[in-house]
């Protein structure tokens, strides 16, 4: 069904191609609709994480110029109806060493612990709870990366990985894609970053890793988040320290009508399952720009040789009265 945002969003496209009252039944020109956001608000960089029977998103908080202080999470059952269970850390209050810009968070668990990796005012954190739906603590007090002359850039976009064998991974970075080991309690480097930046792409942020049929698949961000051209694009390695090779057509989302700015995803696979999601963000239909940002869903497939399809913004994940995927290995 229509909401009466959308109504109005495509009644005022309707009116700029001077298309109101000139559409008959005849004529089926439609505008684009976009398909709804998945969670309330402006939000962006969704981090969608599964814990037990339940899919997480934690996304940033967008306000005017990035100046966001807090987190939230969403749970889900179904990838469909999302709720929100709150602000999980405020920076303002739970920092010690950053008040502002708390930006693009991942969540993972270990060992019966949940930690949440953000970045504020250009360094990265980490958090601990007993629950994914916090509150979360600040581990150590301090950054667990801080900028220095080897990471001129931003020290920003975080995103942890454990991978078969029980290694822990920390990917972050602008400009250029970083990863450090980590050790077993989730909170301590483990030596010196190594620098993965893939070449043959435009790498800018937003690094997610996922692993399939023993391939791990690394994607990103390019362009300024702002730019409408923001977009996302994938190459694939034998190791989570990669090197990283990009295949030809390593776009697989970017811009489509209306909707503009899509990127910073992640990347949730149904459990039991060979079926794939992107979580994405794009600027706010009606009104949006990189400031103003909406979480996103859409289906993500693999071909035969393992290449990722190039996926359509403006395509719904789920048909009209879908049950959604529930989570139904134990
Ligand atoms: O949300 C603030 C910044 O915008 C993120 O760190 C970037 O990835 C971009 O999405």
């Amino acid at each position: 069904m229509m909401t009466i945002r959308r109504f109005i969003a495509a009644g005022l496209m309707m009116s700029f191609l001077g298309l109101a009252g000139k559409v008959s039944m005849a004529q089926t020109t439609q505008p684009a609709i976009a398909p709804e956001p998945i969670l309330e608000g402006f939000t962006a960089d969704p981090h969608a994480v599964v814990f037990g029977d339940t899919y997480y998103v934690y996304p940033t908080s967008d306000k005017k110029d990035w100046m966001t202080t807090d987190f939230s999470c969403w749970s889900s059952k179904n990838l469909i109806h999302w709720k929100n269970e709150g602000m999980i850390l405020d920076v303002t209050k739970d920092l010690k060493w950053a008040k502002i810009r708390a930006w693009a968070p991942a969540a993972i668990s270990r060992n019966g612990k949940y930690y949440f990796y953000f970045a504020a005012e250009s360094k990265i954190g980490v958090a601990v709870s007993d629950k994914p739906t916090g509150p979360f603590v600040d581990a150590l007090g301090k950054p667990l990366i801080e900028g220095s002359k080897e990471y001129p850039a931003q020290v920003i976009d975080v995103f942890a990985y454990i991978d078969d064998d029980g290694q822990a991974y920390l990917y972050w970075g602008q400009g250029n894609m970083w990863v450090h080991k980590l050790k077993e309690d989730m909170i301590t480097l483990d030596g010196p970053p190594v620098k993965l930046t893939p070449k043959g792409a435009h790498y800018n942020e937003g690094t997610f890793v996922n692993k399939r049929n023993g391939v791990y698949y690394f994607s990103w961000s390019e362009d300024d988040a702002r730019s409408a051209n923001y977009r996302v694009g994938y190459g694939t390695a034998k190791s989570p320290l990669g090197p990283i090779e990009v295949p030809k057509d390593y776009i697989i989302l970017q811009k489509n009508g209306p909707a503009i700015g899509t990127g910073h995803h992640s990347i949730i696979n149904v459990p039991g399952t060979d079926r794939w999601y992107m979580i994405y963000h794009r600027h706010a239909i009606p009104g949006g720009s990189g400031y103003i940002r909406q979480t996103c869903i859409a289906k993500m497939a693999f071909d035969t040789d393992g290449r990722i399809l190039p996926i359509d913004p403006m395509k719904p994940a789920f048909e009209p009265g879908s049950a959604g995927e529930p989570i139904t290995e134990k």
